[in-house]
């Protein structure tokens, strides 16, 4: 026989026990089983319900009600519990794989290193940086006057010629050459100066094993009272035997350049041939002009050193594109 007391207390005792259930599982099937047990077709709650008929109508809705209550009672409890349960599993997955960044890798390791360009450029400013040269720097987008006009080389000067260059849009062009950064620094500042430019440069030149169409270069100046073609010759040798520990035999050729008077090129010898690495000379009066300095007090001598040329006979190098194409063997070398 049924009656309202026994639904009643059958629903209060499912609802007490219903808690520790859902509280005590531990995998969303299990969960998935409790509620299949209680709220499916053949559950707990059904077979209750289905009692329901069994009593008078006026006290059906009473146990309506409170099986009502229960199932939703039931249902919020599974879905905090499920919310918790992948909570857990999340966190889990995540202590269980997390990486160790410090763990060594597989052998070879393959660290990057500076690049032979950089090695022998930063080799050069710390020659000169311990002579007391300052470094300067430059933009390698460049205005026409930076590039030549200031350097005594205006637009129908037939030297022009001497550097292919990259034009751009509005009178701009990529840099032919880092001598630009001595007309900025001589504008900002006022002599005694001492300076080591390394930077980009760029040429419409043909590929070949001594020429690519950007390189690098490093430019050196120094203005002073009293400097003489003898203060550069000794400059240039102590930078070259620095680098070379004096086993490298330099010379001097008669050369020409709109901004030195007189000029010369540094050729140093490489694989039993003479190699050009860079041009210099004396500071022309009309650089100075162009910069406010009066050419009367002041004599200064700049150099203009290609590096990858340096490098390529510090390293014994044949060809200038190997730099460029970072191949791995090649590279590796200098590790
Ligand atoms: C100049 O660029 C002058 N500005 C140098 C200078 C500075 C002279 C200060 C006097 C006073 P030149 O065009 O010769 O000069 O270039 C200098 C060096 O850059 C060359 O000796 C060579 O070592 C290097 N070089 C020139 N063209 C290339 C190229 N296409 N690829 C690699 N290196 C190059």
């Amino acid at each position: 026989m049924t009656d309202l007391a026994a639904l009643r207390t059958q629903l209060e005792e499912m609802s007490a026990g219903v808690k520790d259930l859902i509280n005590g599982a531990q995998t969303p099937d299990q969960l998935e089983q409790i509620r299949i047990d209680f709220l499916g077709k053949k559950g707990k709650l059904s077979q209750i319900l289905g009692a329901m008929g069994k009593l008078p109508p006026a006290d059906r809705p009473v146990i309506g009600a409170l099986a009502n209550e229960v199932k939703e009672l039931v249902q919020s409890l599974l879905e905090e519990k499920k919310t918790a349960l992948q909570q857990a599993e999340i966190a889990r997955k995540l202590a269980a794989e997390t990486i160790d960044v410090t763990m060594p890798g597989v052998f070879p390791w393959r660290l990057g290193r500076v690049h032979p360009i950089t090695a022998t450029i930063d080799r050069v400013l710390d020659i000169m940086v311990g002579l007391g040269y300052t470094v300067a720097q430059g933009p390698e987008v460049e205005t026409d006057y930076y590039n030549f006009e200031a350097l005594n080389t205006p637009a129908d000067h037939p030297a022009r010629d001497m550097q292919d260059t990259f034009y751009l849009q509005d009178g701009l062009l990529l840099r032919t050459h880092t001598s630009s950064v001595q007309i900025r620094f001589m504008e900002q500042n006022d002599p005694p100066i001492r300076i080591v430019c390394p930077g980009r440069v760029y040429r419409k030149d043909d590929v070949d094993a001594t020429h690519f169409p950007m390189f690098h270069q490093v430019e050196l100046l120094a203005v002073d009272e009293g400097l003489t073609f003898g203060d550069l010759k000794g400059t240039v040798r102590l930078l070259v035997e620095a680098l070379f520990g004096g086993e490298c035999e330099v010379r001097f050729r008669p050369s020409f350049f709109p901004f030195t008077e007189p000029s010369a090129e540094v050729d140093v010898k490489w694989q039993g041939r003479w190699l050009e690495i860079g041009g210099c000379g004396m500071v022309d009066p009309n650089v100075f002009k162009a910069v406010g300095y009066d050419p009367d007090l002041y004599t200064g001598f700049a150099w203009g050193l290609g590096i990858e040329r340096l490098a390529m006979v510090l390293h014994q190098i044949d060809d200038i594109r190997r730099f460029f194409t970072s191949d791995w063997r090649f590279l590796q070398q200098f590790y």
